[in-house]
């Protein structure tokens, strides 16, 4: 690292403010404007968005049918060394001040390139964030999450936790610890495990039990090792239901919950909910934050979405505003996120300049702008939340409550029941009311 001096990347642009919604700047925002006062807090309060360091600083357009599209060089000699993960450092601070990003979050081998011997990694790991500690107090930009990538490397090809091999597993607690002690180094709010590896492709050659079983026995050493060196933050487990593996165990919100119940992990983790991965698991990215938020595990959110022709994780910015508004409201309803807003998303491969770097995270941050805005109204005006109060008015009476209460039983509903002989009516469900409610809440002056 000696002999390399900053100089500033992203030369040619200048710092994104607010202009507002006329405006025909490309590299200003048009909703997002930290200041503003939604509901009584300033939008940036609502929305504390992160920057993933692989997507932006690492992913530089390879696909499975062409190499890099983009220069993510960022002024280094060559890439794959430690010149070229102190230039990301600087490229990524530079980045995230110009467009008042506050947090960031990175796997181990996003910082730094992974050498064959696990000490080796581990020193450079030390190394960059020394570098990083330096760049986050000039800035004052923090750490949102921390994670190791256990599904790159080919040792995980049968997974981390549930590997068949006890070496293997070894290697998957290595990384854990030493991301558990970086994430601390840095003051990191969170912990995340993403299981990309963690479930399988046939069940001919599985144990699934065993699989099950040991990734919550190296969750539960994470958490007695992170509480032990001091991290208070949250867990987080992320869940997908397919890709890179067919089937893997953390499939959607509900079975991630269920377990870490069945296990005993609820206390110490919550969930990072991400848009793409709902809508693979065939649910809709609110639908998840709601699971998640009624059993008080609603985290941190992976903000991107999926493509609606292509059945896999695209990770785009977000850019769907009826989603964001509804993830809005979900976030709002809950009290907020303990955790963050990061982009896990990347460029299209053809948009493959700097200036598309900073278009991408514009619109990610504005369209989340809107959605809560468009939230807060909807919350405002009222209509939404007094259907649902006069829908459920029933268990208001003295035989709901007592229903609720856990004090009633089938022998005196039966008789309820049978003296009622036939049940009213529940009453509309008026879907196409609600939906038009919105409509007029969101384009109404
Ligand atoms: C993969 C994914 C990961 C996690 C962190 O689909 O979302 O990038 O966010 O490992
Ligand atoms: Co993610």
């Amino acid at each position: 690292m000696k002999g390399y001096h900053y100089m500033a990347i992203f030369k040619d642009i200048d710092v994104i403010r607010y202009e507002g919604p006329k405006s025909k700047n490309p590299l200003a925002f048009k909703f997002y404007d930290p200041e503003r006062i939604v509901m009584g807090k300033p939008m940036k309060e609502y929305l504390p968005f992160a920057m993933s360091w692989w997507h932006n600083l690492g992913a530089a357009g390879t696909d499975m049918f062409g190499r890099d599209t983009s220069d993510k060089s960022f002024g280094a000699a060559q890439k794959g060394t430690m010149e070229h993960a102190k230039a990301k450092v600087d490229a990524g601070f530079e980045f995230m001040k110009k467009l008042g990003i506050p947090y960031f979050c990175w796997h181990d081998v996003d910082l730094v390139p992974e050498s064959d011997d696990i000490n080796v990694t581990n020193q450079r790991l030390d190394e960059i964030s020394d570098y990083i500690l330096v760049k986050m107090k000039e800035t004052g930009i923090k750490c949102l999450w921390g994670t190791a990538n256990m599904f790159s490397n080919p040792r995980f090809m049968n997974g981390a936790g549930s590997s068949n091999s006890v070496d293997v597993f070894c290697f998957a607690a290595a990384q854990i610890k030493k991301a558990l002690d970086i994430t601390v180094k840095l003051g990191g709010k969170g912990y995340v495990f993403w299981g990309g590896r963690e479930g399988y492709e046939t069940l001919l050659n599985t144990d699934v039990k065993l699989e099950i079983d040991n990734i919550a026995r190296l969750m539960r050493m994470a958490v007695d090792y992170g509480r032990s060196i001091g991290f208070k933050g949250d867990f987080y487990i992320e869940p997908k239901p397919k890709e890179p593996s067919k089937h893997q165990y953390d499939f959607d919100a509900a079975t991630a919950i269920g377990f870490l119940k069945a296990h005993g992990l609820d206390k110490d983790f919550k969930l990072n909910i991400e848009a793409n991965h709902a809508t693979l698991a065939g649910h809709t990215f609110e639908h998840e934050l709601r699971i998640s938020a009624i059993n008080g595990m609603l985290g941190s959110i992976d903000a991107n979405e999926g493509d609606p022709q292509l059945g896999w994780d695209v990770d785009r910015f977000p850019m769907d505003v009826y989603t964001a508004t509804y993830a809005m409201l979900e976030v709002l309803e809950a009290g907020g996120l303990t955790g963050g807003f990061n982009f896990d998303a990347k460029t299209r491969r053809p948009s493959n300049t700097y200036e598309d770097m900073f278009k991408a995270y514009i619109l990610g941050m504005d369209t989340y702008a809107l959605g809560l805005i468009n939230a807060a109204k909807i919350i405002e005006d009222g209509r939404l939340a007094e259907f649902k109060k006069q829908k459920y008015a029933s268990w208001c009476s003295e035989l709901g409550q007592k229903i609720i209460l856990g004090k009633a039983n089938l022998v005196e509903l039966a008789e309820r029941a049978a003296k009622l002989r036939d049940a009213e009516n529940p009453g509309s469900g008026s879907q196409e009311y609600l939906e038009e409610v919105v409509n007029q809440v969101l384009f109404g002056c």
